[in-house]
């Protein structure tokens, strides 16, 4: 048995590695093909190419002749190969990275290299700022710039993008698609359509007759900066932000199996397909197929279901989570809806960091349908942000009178605050002052990073004051930069069902915490939920279906969450808490 057990991907990995060095170095055009016809033909190979080579049979495999299997074997044989180890002394490996590099070939790459011996990414990108790519032959300002463009969309890569984000972006996009001649339908699928907090990348569906001038079209789109791939059904693309996208275009009338596919995930089609092979019929993206071939075409994703005998699952609870299994047990829960929120619980005025007037903000709520807004504003400690001082409860009250006086009985204005969970655990207002308050929110901002026990101790001091009625964004997390805090989460919750406090879902799309995982959590142990804004302006206040679908995402119905029951209810119930 040889230590050296090259898995396929790692020797098509080397065979691609030999095809790029040589074409860098200017060899003949045959032979690089040969490589990567050989790479290719061994990512993509079914058995196990070691195997294959115990049996020595490796010529079998499409694309291997002599000289590739004579370096599989040297391969196997002694761990490395010495015509790489030569090419590699001749030509420097790193030059391969650069052509990750969107629209550089090995041409240029052998250009830069000779003329300027830039031999990485580093150098290439110091080299573009400093401007020496230009002068050289069949270079210019515009593709110096679009290789510093490139470059930067590579770095981005590996990150996945937040939701925040990739809403806006394919939001411009489904209105572009829209504008294509013969494009009947442009949705979003995805994880995006899920509403996962981050999207790998975009998937855009799109209901068209005829899919090449969609696929034209789309791929020519000015914001995009490379095309990964293009077919009749499906077309990727990187654009200049480094998002990328993928198309899926199908005809009207397979709409619905193609949207359903392509929302996933993955998970949720494998049990959808499990379930349709049970019923004789095979789901694929194209639509339903029985035994005989013939087929079941369906133009909406609600036909889907139908066919498949179950209630149609919301995107947002497609991940495998027992909801399969839920709809056919009829047990599929009653998933909370952006129109059941009746009030938003948690904003920000002048008082503090917010923007606008309290009356502003409460125009706003009630132009968004609510019947009561509380302002949460912030308390003195918060550093970052001017607090309201115990003495300014008197003239916010006033002034929480004087816009209830003007706005009549259209909205219920509450005087609530958002008090600091200070660093030794104690709240930033004495209990006598929390006792005054409507609504009492409390919330870890500062000192996020202490150890797993101290912090939780924090927040569990919080809990445990009976003046508190919600904890606010309880993990303090911030999409994508600042994890949430080390929290003893089991603890946490035992202690919200002893107190009865309320968990928030903070609708915030940088936040969305507690997340859709602890949320069913918490309902699961009978935590009441609200989910609020946080806003700070009153068009935030329209940032409310993010928190809505971390919801939904968290099995949650309207009975869970206090802010979607009756005023009345939720009235009762702060009054109840003290
Ligand atoms: P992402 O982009 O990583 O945030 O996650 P998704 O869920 O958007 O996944 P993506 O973009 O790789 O693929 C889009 C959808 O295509 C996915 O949600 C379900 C479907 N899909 C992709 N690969 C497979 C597969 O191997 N089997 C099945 N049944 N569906 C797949
Ligand atoms: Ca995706
Ligand atoms: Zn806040």
């Amino acid at each position: 048995m040889t230590q050296h057990q090259f898995t396929n991907q790692e020797l098509a990995d080397i065979f691609e590695t030999i095809a790029n060095l040589l074409e860098i170095k200017g060899e003949v055009i045959y032979k690089i093909l040969a490589y990567r016809k050989a790479a290719d033909s061994l990512r993509d190979y079914g058995g196990n190419v070691y195997t294959v080579w115990q049996e020595g049979k490796l010529t079998d495999i499409p694309g291997v002749g002599k000289a590739i299997s004579e370096k599989i074997d040297e391969l196997y044989t002694t761990g490395h190969l010495e015509f790489l180890d030569k090419l590699s002394s001749e030509v420097p490996p790193s030059l391969a990275e650069l052509l990750e590099v969107p629209d550089l070939g090995p041409k240029k790459v052998a250009l830069f290299w000779k003329e300027l011996g830039i031999t990485d990414l580093a150098g290439l990108e110091a080299a573009a700022q400093a401007g020496e790519l230009q002068n050289l032959p069949g270079m210019g300002q515009k593709s110096e710039a679009k290789i510093l463009a490139g470059i930067e969309a590579l770095s981005r890569r590996t990150t996945r993008t937040p939701l925040w984000k990739a809403w806006p972006a394919a939001d411009e996009l489904l209105k572009k698609l829209l504008n294509i001649p013969g494009v009947e339908q442009a949705v979003a699928g995805g994880s995006l359509r899920r509403m996962k907090e981050t999207v790998g990348d975009l998937d855009l569906l799109v209901a068209a007759a005829d899919s090449a001038p969609v696929m034209e079209a789309f791929t020519n789109l000015p914001e995009v900066l490379q095309v990964i791939g293009s077919g009749k059904t499906k077309s990727s693309v990187e654009f200049n932000n480094g998002l990328r996208a993928q198309l899926w275009v199908h005809p009207p009338e397979r709409f619905g199996t193609a949207l359903q596919y392509a929302t996933g995930s993955k998970d949720h089609n494998v049990r959808l397909r499990e379930l349709s092979l049970k019923n004789g019929l095979s789901l694929s993206e194209h639509g339903f197929a029985r035994e005989d071939e013939s087929e079941i075409l369906c133009a909406t994703e609600e036909e889907v279901y139908e066919v498949l005998g179950i209630p149609w699952i919301p995107p947002e609870a497609r991940e495998d989570r027992g909801e399969v299994q839920a709809a056919l047990a009829g047990e599929l829960p009653d998933f909370i809806e952006l129109s059941d929120i009746q009030a938003e619980l948690h904003t920000h005025s002048t008082w503090s960091d917010g923007k606008v007037s309290i009356k502003e903000m409460a125009i706003g709520a009630r132009d968004r349908g609510y019947k009561i807004l509380a302002v949460t504003d912030h308390s003195p400690s918060l550093g970052i942000t001017q607090g309201v001082t115990i003495k300014d409860f008197k003239g916010q009250r006033e002034e929480i009178d004087r816009a209830q006086e003007e706005l009549g009985d259209s909205i219920l204005i509450l005087q609530g605050s958002e008090v600091e969970i200070k660093a030794d655990g104690t709240l930033d207002y004495p209990d006598q002052v929390l006792a005054e308050l409507d609504i009492v929110f409390a919330s870890l901002h500062v000192s996020l990073r202490q150890p797993r026990e101290q912090i939780t101790k924090r927040l569990l001091n919080a809990i445990q004051n009976p003046h508190v009625d919600v904890i606010g964004h309880p993990t303090g997390r911030l999409i994508p930069d600042r994890e949430g805090a080390d929290l003893d989460i089991e603890a946490v919750f035992a202690a919200a069902v002893e107190s009865g406090v309320a968990m928030e879902i903070s609708a915030h799309p940088e936040r969305l915490d507690l997340n859709d995982i602890h949320a069913r959590q918490a309902i699961e142990l009978g935590i009441p939920l609200s989910i609020n804004t946080d806003a700070h302006t009153p068009g935030e206040l329209d940032l409310m279906h993010f928190g809505i679908a971390t919801a939904r995402r968290g099995w949650v119905e309207a009975k869970n969450v206090i802010n979607a029951w009756e005023p009345d209810k939720l009235l009762d119930w702060l009054r109840n808490r003290g």
